[in-house]
């Protein structure tokens, strides 16, 4: 089936027994699951060189275009069973453990998650990456090494309390360091005309990782950067007794890539996160140009071979930069500098929300980086110049510099991220841009890697595929609408039945042993995870949850379609508000789990540190799929997408992808609910609209009136008050409004579920319908439609 599967388990057996001895220094008889893990890994990545150097050779002799994707963020997760799975190993390594007493599950968990994102915008970085080497584009992601993580997240009573993270406390096997591959990364100090004297400076340094695509054909290079001091330690300073003084330099550098910010949407305005996103764009443009001068001359050529995909406003500084970087220190006019600058970058939006869209003050711009803030104001005069633009349009106003108006002018293209998102790009918050510069905008709808989020997280799904429709679906997730024929075939029905039935017993004890509650695995498994925050609306979810409660409670024999509701997601330290709704809803869950009266007809669960590898065990194991944003919000999401392809239904509003989805399953196969993005537009505006949503709701009523008679929380009645206040005069995001509509859509789906027979039918459209949502349709149309980059396969 793959390349490496000819390697015997005998010779495995050895590479990984010689890396105990000689790597690690263990004797098998002492070997813990770290040691066997560490030793796996050292012996898969082996393996994994030689299609890496071959990529890298391929990429240098094809002297074609390569993709450099500049993202602050990459979610990766755990590393080293993906890299088995995508280069088939998995069988062979499981037989030499078996042989040795290990267990494999053991060694892969003993990984911890390699959280240098937030969210989606991270995740989604880190699937393109693997769709680019499975399509064997050339391509090079850069990022940041943190050496923290996105924080851990614990639960005290109810509250979420954010712990650091350290993943890099050990060795990382997967990194090679590269000291030789470093950079100056200058700031601050002062200008003497255009000529830049800076007063701080850094290195960066890189540490590269290998990341295998599907088949183990092709590698590409993940680079990350990390801070170090230009400065030599003091020994002057440390032998006449000052230690602390003696190290500040080299503090001062590792701050730069010691921490990723936790916000998810808002900038915290510190100047340390400037430097970082300084750091990571100097640092990739730098190494850009070294590796374009060492193959070619003339830099008028660099927009032939170099494409600079911009995740997000975060490394904009990539426009100015790329132009210093060729004036000051290549010594081209401003002219060629600009032309050629415009000619690589790229900027892809993944939000609308007003409050996400990046702003420095010129104040911190121009002390922090005072050449590129006089670049910036160049670009400026002459996009106002060219387009006769007034000042609403400007990239510095109001003493700010508007990095999305910064990105936007200085891109050959700009793309949103889902078919409703470019389209109100478009009407909204780039309407005027869209205007100067039409045809600049165009769409690519995200994606995601099946071979993580079907073949490898749900293996008995996958068996039940593979069973059906062949192998083929593994590279070509289209393949799925095969599926279609198999639809009146009872067996393939109850088979899609049966291993949803089979993940949803692995997670229900997993529940009883990590969270002290089981779980049934007959009833239905509805989640919602993601990120928390007001739009995506976990409220209206618990809301419901507390709606149902009641009702149960009135009538406890009725015919209820038993439910265990599944949170999972952190909220941003500082937001206060969604850390109310994290502790809301764990209160809430408390009661609900210990009333006999609703017993296993409902359940509540919050397993806390939602991460990549919770999703991997979550969604497998889902009915039902919580995609409910107020419509015009979410940008597109991608965790509805690996719901859909692992059989879950949608429950949802017409917001982000799930347009595209319902469209890809069916209507008739999803659970459609709520305003339109136009509609909420208009309620959002009306004066009071919460008060009459909720005057016209008794179900909202009622629900309120629970929460202030503090039913949840009888220790403290009032903890929820202002919560409820909120929803009478502010609901920005118009919950109340959508909440009828949201139970009735939660009744069909009680009735659907009703019949598993059905239900799987359902499932199965759902499955038939996901090919379009590979990464891999997102990544070829980026390299058509923006990059004009090519498969070396
Ligand atoms: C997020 C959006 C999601 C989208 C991902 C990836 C940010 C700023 N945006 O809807 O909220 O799926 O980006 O595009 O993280």
């Amino acid at each position: 089936m793959t390349v490496m599967n000819d390697l015997s388990d005998d010779a495995m057996r050895l590479r990984i027994t010689q890396h105990l001895t000689y790597t690690l220094g263990k004797d098998k008889s002492h070997a813990s699951v770290y040691d066997w893990r560490m030793a796996v890994s050292y012996s898969v990545r082996d393996i994994l060189i030689e299609p890496w150097f071959n990529a890298a050779r391929k990429t240098y002799e094809a002297q074609g275009k390569r993709v450099y994707y500049l993202s602050m963020e990459f979610l990766i997760g755990r590393i080293l069973e993906d890299a088995m799975v995508n280069m088939g190993l998995l069988e062979t390594v499981q037989n030499v453990l078996d042989g040795e007493g290990i267990s494999l599950s053991d060694v892969i968990e003993d990984e911890p998650d390699a959280a240098l994102g937030n969210g989606g915008l991270g995740r989604l970085a880190a699937c393109f990456l693997e769709s680019m080497s499975t399509l064997a584009c050339p391509a090079y992601g850069y990022g940041i090494r943190y050496e923290h993580g996105l924080f851990r997240q614990k639960f005290e009573g109810g509250r979420q309390v954010e712990h650091p993270e350290d993943w890099l406390n050990q060795p990382h096997p997967w990194e090679f360091e590269r000291p030789e591959a470093r950079y100056i990364i200058p700031f601050k100090g002062h200008l003497d005309g255009t000529s830049w004297h800076p007063s701080e400076t850094v290195y960066a340094r890189a540490y590269d990782m290998p990341v295998v695509g599907w088949q183990g054909k092709w590698a590409n290079t993940l680079r990350l950067w990390g801070a170090h001091p230009t400065e030599l330690f003091d020994l002057e300073q440390f032998n006449s007794g000052d230690h602390t003084a003696a190290a500040a330099p080299e503090a001062l550098a590792r701050t730069l890539s010691r921490v990723l910010y936790p916000e998810d949407r808002t900038d915290s305005g510190k100047e340390l996160r400037l430097k970082q996103e300084f750091f990571l764009t100097s640092a990739a443009l730098q190494d850009i140009l070294r590796r374009f001068l060492s193959e070619y001359d003339d830099l008028s050529l660099l927009p032939n071979k170099v494409a600079i995909q911009l995740n997000d406003t975060h490394p904009a500084l990539a426009g100015p930069e790329l132009i210093r970087l060729l004036m000051d220190v290549h010594g081209l006019d401003w002219r060629a500098a600009k032309d050629i600058t415009q000619g690589c970058l790229n900027y892809t939006n993944h939000t609308l929300l007003p409050e996400a869209l990046e702003v420095w003050s010129t104040w911190l711009m121009g002390n922090v980086l005072p050449r590129h803030m006089q670049i910036i104001e160049r670009i400026d005069a002459e996009h106002q110049a060219a387009t006769l633009c007034g000042a609403d349009l400007a990239i510095v106003r109001h003493d700010q510099v508007h990095m999305g108006t910064l990105a936007f002018v200085m891109a050959t293209h700009v793309n949103g991220v889902s078919g409703l998102h470019t389209q109100l790009m478009r009407e909204t918050v780039f309407s005027g841009l869209n205007g100067l510069y039409p045809d600049r905008i165009l769409n690519q709808t995200n994606g995601v890697t099946p071979r993580r989020w079907l073949r490898l997280s749900n293996r008995a799904l996958s068996r039940v595929l593979t069973d059906t429709i062949g192998t083929g679906w593994e590279r070509d997730l289209d393949q799925l609408a095969n599926l279609h024929a198999h639809e009146a075939n009872r067996d393939v029905r109850d088979a899609i039945g049966a291993a949803k039935r089979e993940n949803k017993v692995a997670l229900s004890n997993w529940s009883a042993h990590h969270l002290g509650v089981p779980l049934d695995p007959d009833a239905m498994f509805d989640v919602q995870i993601k990120r928390m925050h007001e739009y995506k609306r976990q409220l209206m979810n618990i809301f419901e949850t507390i709606a149902r409660w009641s009702a149960i409670r009135a009538d406890p024999n009725a015919n209820w379609t038993p439910r265990v509701k599944i949170f999972g997601g952190k909220a941003a330290p500082g937001y206060v508000f969604a850390k109310d709704v994290i502790r809301f809803i764990n209160d809430v869950g408390h009661v609900i789990n210990n009333d006999p009266v609703t017993g296993d007809l409902l359940k509540v669960i919050y397993p806390a540190n939602y991460n990549v590898s919770m999703a991997q065990r979550l969604i497998p194991a889902a009915d039902l799929s919580e995609q409910i944003s107020t419509a015009g919000k979410e940008a597109s999401g991608t965790g509805n997408m690996k719901f859909t392809m692992n059989g879950a239904l949608t429950i949802g509003t017409l917001d982000g992808a799930n347009v595209e989805i319902r469209e890809q399953v069916g209507a008739e196969n999803f659970f459609l609910f709520g305003m339109t993005a136009g509609q909420a537009q208009d309620r959002a505006r009306i004066k009071d609209h919460a008060r009459t949503a909720i005057l016209s709701s008794q179900p909202m009523q009622d629900i309120l009136q629970i929460i202030v008679e503090g039913r949840f929380n009888p220790d403290e009645p009032a903890r929820y008050h202002s919560l409820v206040d909120t929803m009478w005069h502010h609901d920005p995001f118009l919950v109340a409004s959508d909440f009828d509509s949201y139970l009735a859509a939660q009744s069909r789906v009680d009735a659907a579920y009703g019949n598993q027979d059905h239900w799987n039918t359902l499932a199965l459209r759902n499955i038939a319908g996901a090919g379009q949502l590979s990464s891999d349709r997102t990544i070829k149309g980026y390299m058509a439609d923006i990059w004009g980059a090519k498969s070396l396969a």
